[in-house]
Order: structure tokens, then sequence, then C-alpha cells
């Protein structure tokens, strides 16, 4: 069993630094694209057969330390009642946007087996054939990130009615934030139940607040979800499982990070990791921070920037090598290997 990622997650020691990418399985790999000439991408999500040989492509394509779930943040938001389609040009949209206490009371709190049950299957089959591979991370969007998908409609550059909302109905946004938290926590007991053995919560978005409205409108409801995991965790009787809170732009909220409970800090590649971690102190794990577009750097250029991040990153209880946020479609593939292949190499290992 490799469980090197694990170990890290928890500041134990480890033979070489782990690493894993950010939407590693995407279209930037040729096995997905053909996969999705035939079908589209929610029914992907949707089949786990498919979702789960999807998850395991990048496994064997680039020698990655864990696979993450092949999903969305925002299939469990569908779920809650919102009716999303997806569109090639404009990305996802949801046909019933929540903006009023009416959109608030229509919100469902979806049991994970009865109305996903495709994402547990999926985990299922995942933890059957990676058979100890790698450990399977699963994930949701943090309950920031996924509210302004829901009160927007879909993709946003200012989040113009997120704020809105914030700022003139902070009840009505204290009270979606409830509910989307309510939500996210079962479905994430459901993906721990289903076999998952890591997660990660995705709050990609979390840098468009204010430090001060980051403390507000995005801290407390982490800290809840983290808590009551944990919680539960210890209720069942189950191992815990470590948890990352990935923030994009990070830099003005590490110290929230740091006292969100997670045992790992998922970083862009705004801060030098070394200043990160510095602020990020000695109680919790750190995982990134190489700038996507390095990847369109000459080989050997990529092997400085990884060797940069890794002397960077040695003051850290424990390091999990990432990209600073996802992987983009037009990466060529051996870009990736040779990340992956750099950071087993130069941080001691194989
Ligand atoms: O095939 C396709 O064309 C669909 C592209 C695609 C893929 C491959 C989307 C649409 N989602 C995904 C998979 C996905 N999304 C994963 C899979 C696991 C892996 O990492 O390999 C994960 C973890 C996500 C998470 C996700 N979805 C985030 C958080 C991470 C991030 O990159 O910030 C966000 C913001 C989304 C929303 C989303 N999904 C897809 C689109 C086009 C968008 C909108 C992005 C935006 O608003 O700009």
């Amino acid at each position: 069993m490799n469980d090197i990622f694990l170990k890290a997650c928890r500041g134990e020691r480890v033979p070489h630094t782990p690493v894993w990418i950010m939407r590693q399985a995407g279209r930037y790999l040729k096995q997905y694209q053909q996969v999705r000439k035939t079908v589209d991408f929610l029914t992907l999500c949707k089949t786990p057969e498919l979702a789960a040989k999807v998850t395991i492509q990048p496994i064997d394509a680039l020698g990655v330390d864990a696979a993450i779930l092949f999903s969305d943040i925002l299939i469990p938001v569908e779920a809650m009642g919102l009716g999303l389609k997806f569109s090639e040009k404009i990305g996802p949209q949801f046909s019933n946007p929540v903006r009023d206490s009416a959109g608030l009371k229509k919100l469902r709190i979806p049991d994970p087996e009865n109305d996903l049950g495709f994402v547990m299957e999926t985990i299922r089959i995942l933890r059957r054939e990676l058979a100890g591979r790698v450990p399977l991370i699963g994930f949701a969007g943090a309950p920031f990130t996924t509210s302004t998908y829901m009160i927007e409609g879909g993709t946003s550059k200012n989040f113009l009615n997120t704020k809105r909302m914030m700022f003139q109905n902070p009840k009505l946004y204290a009270a979606i934030m409830d509910k989307i938290t309510q939500a996210l926590t079962e479905y994430l007991k459901g993906q721990i139940a289903a076999g998952a053995q890591a997660l990660q919560l995705f709050d990609s978005w979390g840098g468009a607040l204010s430090p001060a409205d980051f403390k507000i409108y995005a801290l407390p409801y982490v800290k809840e979800i983290i808590k009551n995991l944990r919680k539960w965790q210890i209720q069942e009787k189950k191992q815990p499982v470590p948890i990352i809170y990935f923030v994009g732009e990070c830099a003005g909220v590490l110290e929230d990070i740091k006292d969100s409970g997670a045992d790992v800090a998922g970083i862009d590649w705004r801060i030098s990791i070394d200043a990160a971690i510095k602020r990020l102190g000695s109680k919790i794990s750190v995982q990134g921070n190489l700038d996507p577009c390095a990847l369109f750097l000459p080989k050997e250029k990529i092997q400085e920037r990884v060797k940069d991040v890794l002397t960077k990153a040695k003051g850290a209880r424990g390091h999990i090598f990432n990209l600073g946020h996802g992987i983009l479609p037009e990466t060529p593939v051996e870009s990736a290997v040779a990340v992956v292949e750099a950071v087993h190499k130069y941080s001691g290992g194989k």
C-alpha cells in the first residue's frame, strides 16, 4: 500500500514527497477525451464505472501518489434542487439560482446514498480497483465557493449577487450557508463511509473576499464541517481521515486556514511556499504550489521549478506537492509526467 500521501498529510516521515495534481483527470489526457467523446460530462459523473475509469487514468499515465474521485463540486448542488446544465462554451449553469427566502425554502438536504448514490458507488468501485495502489481522495466545494455558484447561477467574475446578498441581507446569506454546510457535511460523511481515505474542500474563489469578510462569510462554515466530521468519526469509531483545505489566492487568509481545523493547507502559487509555511506554523501540513502555467516551460526549467518548491517546503510539518490550482486542458502530458518524476527524484525517493 502506497500511503506516503496520507503520512505527509499527518506530518509523518516519508521516503519521498508525495505528489498529485488538482484536476488530474481531464481534457489534457487523450484517454479522458476518448471517454468524453462517448458521453457528456454530467453522464460521465453519474456513471460509476466510467467515473472510476477516468479517475484511474492519471494514476497509470503520471504515476501520482493519490487518486481523486472524478466528480464535480456542483454535483451535490444539483441534488439540493438547482437544475444543473453544463455547456462547453458557457460552463455550468443552474436554472434555479437562490436569490430570496423562497429559493432558500426549496433547498433540499440530499441523502448521500439515495440522492447521490452514484458518487458513493464510484468510491466503492475505486477502492476495489485501486486495491491499495494509492489512497483515494474524496472532495466537495467549501461552502463559500459553493454558494457563489448557487447564488450567481453559474461562473462569475466579481460575485456581485453573492456579495450583495451578504451585505444587504446577511440573515438570508447565513441561512443559505447553514443549509449548504449541513448538506456538504452529510455528503462528506457519505464519502467517508463509502471509502474515501482523505477529503479536500475546494474554496477556489475564497480569495475574492477581503480577509475580514473571509472570517465572517467563509471560515466559520468550513470549521463547522470539519468539527462535525471529526465528531462523527469518533462516534462511529472510524479512523480519522485527513482533511485538506484549499483556498485560491490564499495569501490574505493563511492564519484563518491554520485555524480551520484542517490537517493540510492547500495553497496557490501567488505566495512563495516558504513564506506561507512560516505563517501556517508547525501544526498543519502544506500542499502546493507550482504555477499551472509552469508546465508550459521546457523540461529542464520545469525540473528547476520543482526543485525550488521542494527546497522551500523543507521546513513544513509535511509537504504534498501539487500545482497551485487545476492543471489546464492545453497542458502537454509530458510536462505533467516531468513534474511527477522530478518530485520523486529530487525529494530523495525512487
Ligand atoms: O470534460 C469537460 O469538459 C468538463 C471539464 C470538467 C472536469 C474535468 C469540469 C467542469 N469539472 C471537472 C472535474 C472536476 N472538477 C474534478 C475532478 C477530479 C480531478 O481533479 O481530477 C474536480 C476536483 C473538480 C472541482 C471543481 N469544479 C472546482 C474546484 C477546483 C478548481 O479547479 O477550482 C470548480 C470551481 C468546479 C466547477 C466547474 N466544473 C467544470 C467547470 C467548467 C467549472 C466552472 C469553473 C469556473 O467557474 O470557472
